[in-house]
């Protein structure tokens, strides 16, 4: 039977039989209408008066086909799930806007450039690659940087990834490239990872995927947030200016943040502890009007230079060193609000990297031109009709008229009598065509119809070798490390010495060392390569994070671990240091409630120690009393909590009472410049400028 009346705010009345009791807290009726929230309505604008309770006969017999409102709720809710992206489908989005540092009229006539200080609202998507939707943020994996202009000349959609080359060279390869690192179709496992036969029995078996093989089994595939990687184009794209003069131009995005990732052993904790670590940092940075900015940068080039390069710029698996064309910064990326609704703008952004406005243009790069077919066919799957430009996070936020009509949800069709072109009616307001509208590059093409891969693209060592070259110590044995540890999951033995006969065209010593760590009992011959690798080309600094860290710790994280009888000014000067460095301080307690400081103050925890372990974390305070530190050296989370820290070389301040607790976790003997000592207020400023650093990298790596 129907509900009673509801109250505002009040508890909802249900009828059990006869007796009326309260079935939770909800909204009020059509006729209490008239506080501050609106009636629930049923899709019609009807509205609901019982919300709890289908219609049935009498009341245990059966339910009704006629309850219209509980059949649309359900058919409603059995459609709630679209197609999650084939690649990419785990991902998080942010609005903001870019501003133009300075008019480029001279480069490319595209609008957004032609004004200093030009703000044009944008959209960015980041996202893992191979994972389904609700898989952990931390998998090893490109994330994808995808970035939606809404210029005043229509949406320009850069769709990048946080590096800067890819795995194949044309976009033919792209199904079976992804169907080997997805699940086996037989097992459907494993799920969000590269580290399985199919995966490297394809790229061993594709050589060309060398190079993209050591950036993502470098530290870049394990990013310590969003906001703390960059951003690539990875094609050459070419701009137009005024005159119809074509340059070509690759796409940066560099942090302000700096660069930083992780550790992979943090990595996989950090999976199980929060999957949702990136999410969940850039939503608090936002939210907490710490604000992410990249500043966008061209490297422009002609074709002189295109033709002297040693290798082909229309490669997707070869990158131009920034020594050879400096990155020109041309604007910032400023993220500052969150969406409202998750489905309605982060999953229903269709980014598509056909949508490019008047003066930017395509290059021949062959997995360009395959990407330009399969974003427009993949949105129409997803998002199930031509019309998915009509939703707004998709919509031009500039005027927009075409001729097409109808289709599935169509909201904008033309208005009045004419849709079709030419016409000649000079009284109806349909719209025409412009000269200065998108006019493509007339660039000249000839040559016989075949399928070949070019000769220019087969030199698949040489960048790989100077990507590893380039990295520091630390970084070259993060490589190995991770190869390692894929290779050790990869069931074949042949694959795993397939793979090692290909890293020694790269490097001898990682070839090496890698065999050593996987405990290869035979070297095998070097892979066939179609070119020698060249030896000259020279370490491009900035190919590696820990050269371009950041120079301060604004926007990292401190743990602090907290028990009764913390030092209150102790803990008030850790704040204040952290708050002047831009950075924030989370407080782990043995309870979620709090403690008691010395002063007599309680003491609000952000965490219970089993649930904020240190990966959570970029650099740890243990501010415990001696009887805190005592029973939290029983608590295997607490040890787990100063043992991971060490491991994972992130600074550690403590006071002298913790000392059970650093003894229990087994570091008290190895304690090293990454532990700070904290007595005085100025002490804490020493930790938080230690901190700059970010790791400890001389401390030895669970990860070596
Ligand atoms: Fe994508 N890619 N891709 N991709 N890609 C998709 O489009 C595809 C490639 C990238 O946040 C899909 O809307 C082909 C390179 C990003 O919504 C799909 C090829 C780069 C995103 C697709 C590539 C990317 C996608 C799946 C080889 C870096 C997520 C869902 C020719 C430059 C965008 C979708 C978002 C998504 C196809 C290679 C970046 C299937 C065929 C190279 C950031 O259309």
């Amino acid at each position: 039977m129907a509900s009673k009346k509801k109250d505002v705010a009040g508890p909802i009345t249900g009828r059990y039989g006869d007796e009326e009791v309260n079935v939770g807290q909800g909204g009020e009726t059509h006729q209490s209408a008239g506080g501050d929230r609106p009636v629930l309505t049923t899709q019609q604008g009807v509205p609901v008066a019982d919300d709890q309770n289908s219609l049935r006969q009498g009341s245990r017999g059966p339910t009704l086909l006629e309850d219209f409102h509980f059949r649309e709720k359900i058919f409603h809710f059995d459609h709630e799930r679209i197609p999650e992206r084939v690649v990419h489908a785990r991902g998080y989005g942010a609005h903001g806007y870019f501003e133009t540092y300075d008019s480029l009229a001279e480069l490319t006539r595209a609008d957004l450039f032609q004004r200093k200080g030009e703000k044009t609202p944008a959209f960015v998507r980041f996202s893992t690659v191979a994972g389904s939707k609700g898989s952990g943020d931390l998998a090893r994996d490109v994330r994808g940087f995808a970035v939606k202009l809404y210029t005043r000349e229509g949406n320009w959609d850069i769709v990048g990834n946080n590096i800067p080359v890819f795995f194949i060279q044309d976009a033919i390869k792209f199904p079976d490239f992804v169907h080997s690192v997805k699940p086996a179709p037989d097992r459907d496992f494993p799920q969000a990872q590269s580290a399985h036969d199919n995966f490297w029995d394809f790229v061993s078996l594709s050589p060309e995927s060398m190079h993209m093989i050591l950036w993502i089994m470098s530290d870049r595939a394990i990013p310590r947030s969003f906001r703390f990687m960059e951003g690539f184009g990875v094609h050459t794209f070419r701009l137009i200016d005024a005159e119809g003069k074509s340059s070509f131009v690759k796409f940066h995005w560099k942090p302000k943040q700096g660069l930083q990732s992780v550790v992979w052993n943090e990595a996989i904790k950090i999976n199980g502890a929060d999957p949702d670590f990136h999410r969940r940092d850039l939503w608090d940075a936002i939210q907490s009007g710490d604000y992410p900015e990249w500043e966008l940068g061209f490297q422009v080039f002609d074709e002189a230079f295109a033709a002297s390069f040693a290798f082909d710029v229309l490669d997707p698996t070869k990158l131009i060193p920034e020594e050879d064309v400096p990155v020109r910064p041309v604007g910032r990326l400023v993220l500052d609000r969150m969406v409202e609704n998750f489905f309605a703008e982060t999953e229903q952004v269709a980014f598509c990297t056909q949508n490019i406005v008047p003066g930017i243009d395509f290059s021949n790069d062959p997995l360009l031109q395959g990407r330009n077919f399969s974003y427009l066919d993949t949105q129409l799957k997803r998002l199930g009709s031509p019309n998915f430009t009509h939703i707004p996070i998709n919509a031009p936020k500039c005027p927009f008229h075409t001729l097409q009509q109808d289709g599935h949800m169509a909201m904008t069709n033309p208005k009045g009598r004419v849709n079709y072109e030419p016409n000649s009616w000079t009284t109806q307001p349909g719209p025409r065509e412009t000269s200065a509208g998108f006019q493509s590059y007339p660039a000249m093409e000839e040559g016989p119809k075949q399928r070949v891969r070019s000769e220019t693209f087969a030199d698949h060592y040489s960048q790989a070798r100077q990507f590893y070259i380039s990295q520091t110590d630390v970084e070259q044995g993060h490589i190995v490390a991770a190869i390692a540890f894929e290779l050790s999951k990869v069931e074949t033995p042949a694959i795993r010495m397939r793979v090692v006969s290909h890293l020694l065209n790269i490097d001898q010593g990682l070839a090496e060392s890698v065999a050593n760590a996987i405990r290869l009992r035979e070297m095998p011959q070097p892979a066939t390569a179609a070119r020698p690798t060249r030896q000259d080309l020279k370490p491009s600094t900035a190919l590696s994070i820990l050269l371009n860290g950041p120079k301060t710790f604004a926007g990292r994280k401190v743990g602090a671990l907290v028990t009764d009888g913390v030092d209150a000014a102790l803990l008030n000067a850790l704040k204040a240091a952290l708050k002047a460095e831009g950075a924030m301080l989370r407080l782990i307690a043995p309870e979620v409630g709090g403690v008691e400081a010395s002063d007599g103050t309680w003491i609000g925890a952000d965490e219970k120690i089993e649930g904020g372990p240190s990966v959570l974390f970029d650099a740890i305070a243990l501010l415990t009393s001696p009887e805190g530190a005592t029973a939290l050296a029983m608590r295997p989370a607490a040890r787990d909590f100063v043992a991971d820290a060490f491991s994972h070389q992130k600074f550690i301040a403590h006071v002298d009472s913790a000392t059970p607790l650093l003894a229990k976790a087994g570091v008290a003997e190895h304690l090293d410049d990454g532990f700070i000592p904290i007595k005085t207020a100025p002490d804490c400023e020493t930790f938080v400028t230690k901190c700059r650093k970010l790791r400890i990298w001389t401390r030895p790596s669970p990860d070596r």
